[in-house]
């Protein structure tokens, strides 16, 4: 078993309070927090888990404009939902902050005042940025609008086009425009501190490959996931200065009588959330913040999502170490990104579930936080994108909670008490090989928690309560009391099998803590500690001792795919049928038939085939080309609005069909003879009807 270091200090990501968070937040940054600090404790270790709202940054003014709000009630409206929603799925955060906090604002001031006095750390720079003349602001990225440079996407932010992913600037943007007024914005003249990141590049470069800071082991690097250092790698070779103030009214301000009026960018004091929250937490509870943070032998482990890698695996270490004092992480093990249903969680699509929504919505589930968390931590994207499916969820739930786990355990419970009132038996073997089996799967499960490998980790559960089974399968007791209800050898099985529902107990805890403390309900004891379970096997001791009295048998899940009772099952496809309708509301409407014609309508029509001869652009109409046509008896003129679909070279020879009766008219100063015959989709994009094989200019359709 490796030595594991016996004190942490934890983070988990500080969500934006500007929204609710949905399941792939949760799965990212938090339900791995807290399998990991929850084994920890297990195992007697010193941790502090700490978490909290970022409560400031352009996104929260911006939704604050939307709504027609201030911040303020945005943050604490949100701040609040989260906390909810956190604290009903049993996130055991030692402290839930907000960097709204007085206590925070102080922290991040001496924080940069410390930078600054020890000095080399800023440099302050005039640039030109654009301001908003009608709402008197300089604009911070977020606010501004325009057509990307790269993939002329028309809605791209002044920090990044979310159609291509490319990060920008916003001087980059073509037309710009402020989401305030909606005005063009000017360029003016004002001056930033920047964090001169680049001077930090070299001790980075071997912190991130080789684990070193000053030539000294830090970390084992190859620890770290792959994509994490995948991804600060390729950072790593372009570091630039970066502005760490804002022209902004809300969020920290700069304590320099030279920068009046100017804020920490978000990105600045977010990060040192985490140490305020450390020092609140340790002042609540007479502890000594600095020791989790400064002691040599705290480790350091930031939960995140990957969009926040360049952050704390690169910015970050580099303020604490310009700072100088602090522990660097000495992992940080970013998770990817979960989809829901196939697609990307979408707000304004309503696409995916939302924490509270789910709570909501299964009031009545059994069990509700331990089946989701379950469902995600299945499927967690630790390496890679991942899916949440409702029939996956199904599935696990029903195969493996209910038919695995819940089933071993209560069969057991079953037969205690109905061979023994509740007693565990006396047994006489030294020990069972299944115990011996228990105990290997055991070791991995360890091993997979400290490589935070979590789905693994889960599997190594199911594999011992499977282990549990498959026993108790092959000794049947049963079969054996009905003729020698006194045999030693039920005593035996029913002994083993109690030892593995204790050590169940306290494995699935990390994982699933409400099923751990109705396990423990059950089997009327306390909570043990893993230290404790593992040290009890090694030695060969009792997990839940001859002569202990356990309770009767509790419903721990309740099959949702079940004939009888089918009320889980339509939950379920309650949330199916809300996408469905999400999906049948977002196919594109197609046109209504139009009235009937008769015959003779139709036959009014002269449509032909005809060949394009020449194409060109119609002076001063974007829409229009200027084409001839060769209808066999006769050329034309044709004035065609279809310039945005085809360009006119590509039209030189193609065939096409020509409503040819049409009453001439005259577009642009051009008259037009005709109509060439289009289709039109959703999007509005037009193609050229045409025979489909080549066939000769001017002959009729009919
Ligand atoms: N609030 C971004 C996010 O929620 C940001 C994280 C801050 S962690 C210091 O993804
Ligand atoms: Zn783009």
């Amino acid at each position: 078993m490796p030595t594991i270091p016996n004190k942490y200090l934890v983070t988990s990501a500080l969500p934006y309070a500007n929204g609710a968070l949905h399941l792939g937040h949760f799965a990212g940054a938090y339900l791995p927090g807290d399998i990991y600090v929850r084994f920890l404790r297990s195992m007697g270790k010193d941790v502090v888990w700490v978490c909290g709202s970022d409560e400031h940054g352009a996104s929260i003014t911006i939704r604050a404009k939307k709504e027609g709000i201030e911040p303020q009630q945005i943050i604490d409206k949100y701040h609040e939902l989260n906390k909810d929603s956190f604290e009903k799925l049993g996130m055991s955060f030692d402290i839930y902050h907000r960097t709204s906090a007085k206590l925070h604002h102080e922290t991040a001031q001496e924080f940069f005042l410390h930078m600054q006095e020890k000095g080399g750390e800023f440099e302050v720079k005039e640039s030109e940025q654009y301001y908003d003349e009608e709402f008197d602001q300089f604009l911070a990225d977020r606010y501004i609008k325009g057509t990307c440079p790269k993939c002329s996407h028309d809605a791209a932010y002044g920090d990044q086009c979310e159609n291509c992913g490319s990060d920008l600037s916003p001087t980059e943007l073509i037309n710009p425009v402020s989401t305030l007024s909606e005005k063009t914005p000017s360029l003016r003249k004002t001056k930033h501190w920047f964090f001169k990141l680049d001077k930090h590049s070299d001790w980075l470069k071997d912190f991130i490959s080789k684990g070193t800071i000053d030539g000294k082991q830090h970390h084992d690097p190859k620890k770290w996931k792959k994509h994490v250092t995948g991804q600060c790698l390729s950072w790593l070779d372009d570091l630039r200065p970066r502005a760490i103030t804002r022209d902004l009214s809300w969020g920290i301000p700069v304590p320099l009588p030279e920068a009046e009026g100017k804020v920490f960018y978000v990105w600045f004091d977010a990060p040192i959330g985490y140490i305020s929250a450390t020092k609140q937490w340790a002042k609540d509870n007479g502890k000594d913040w600095e020791s989790y943070w400064k002691n040599e032998d705290s480790q350091l482990v930031h939960f995140i999502g990957k969009d926040n890698i360049v952050f704390h695996c690169i910015v970050f270490p580099a303020m604490l170490k310009a700072h100088g004092d602090y522990n660097l992480p000495v992992n940080v093990p970013a998770n990817q990104f979960l989809n829901f249903e196939g697609e990307k969680f979408s707000k304004s699509r309503n696409w995916g579930i939302e924490i509270h929504q789910y709570l909501e919505d299964f009031a009545s589930f059994e069990n509700k936080e331990d089946a989701l968390r379950y469902a995600l931590i299945r499927n967690m994207p630790e390496n890679k994108d991942s899916d949440f499916k409702w029939d996956e969820f199904v599935e696990f739930h029903d195969n493996e909670l209910v038919n695995n786990l819940g089933n071993f355990i209560n069969r057991v419970v079953v037969l205690t008490n109905k061979y023994y009132e509740g007693v565990v038996p006396e047994s006489d073997q030294k020990e069972a090989q299944v115990i011996t089996d228990v105990k290997e799967v055991m070791a991995q499960y360890e091993n997979d928690i400290l490589d935070f490998s979590f789905r693994s980790a889960v599997l190594k559960v199911m594999e011992i309560s499977s282990l549990g089974n498959t026993y108790l399968q092959d000794v049947s007791p049963w079969s054996i009391y009905k003729t020698e209800p006194d045999s030693q050898e039920v005593k035996n099985c029913l002994y083993n099998c109690l030892q593995i529902v204790g050590i169940l107990a306290s494995v699935v805890e990390p994982f699933l803590p409400f099923s751990a403390k109705k396990i423990n309900n059950i089997l009327q004891r306390e909570e043990m500690p893993l230290a404790d379970v593992i040290a009890k096997i090694s030695a060969q001791e009792a997990v839940l001792p001859t002569g202990h009295k356990i309770g009767e048998p509790q419903l721990l899940f309740a099959k949702i795919n079940d004939t009888k009772d089918t009320s889980r099952m339509d939950l379920i496809k309650r949330e199916k049928g809300k996408l469905l309708e999400i999906i049948e509301q977002s196919k594109p409407k197609q046109e209504a038939i139009k009235d009937t014609i008769s015959f003779d309508d139709f036959t009014k029509m002269d449509i032909r085939t005809a060949k394009i001869l020449t194409a060109k652009k119609v002076e001063k109409a974007d829409k229009l080309l200027e084409l001839t046509v060769d209808l066999g008896i006769e050329k034309r003129t044709v004035v065609s609005g279809i310039a945005k679909h085809y360009k006119p070279e590509e039209l030189i020879g193609k065939e096409v069909l020509l409503l040819a009766n049409l009453a001439p008219r005259k577009i642009r100063g051009v008259e037009s003879k005709g109509m060439i015959l289009m289709a039109e989709n959703e999007q509005g994009e037009l193609c050229l009807v045409s025979p489909n094989k080549p066939f000769g200019t001017g002959w009729v359709v009919r």
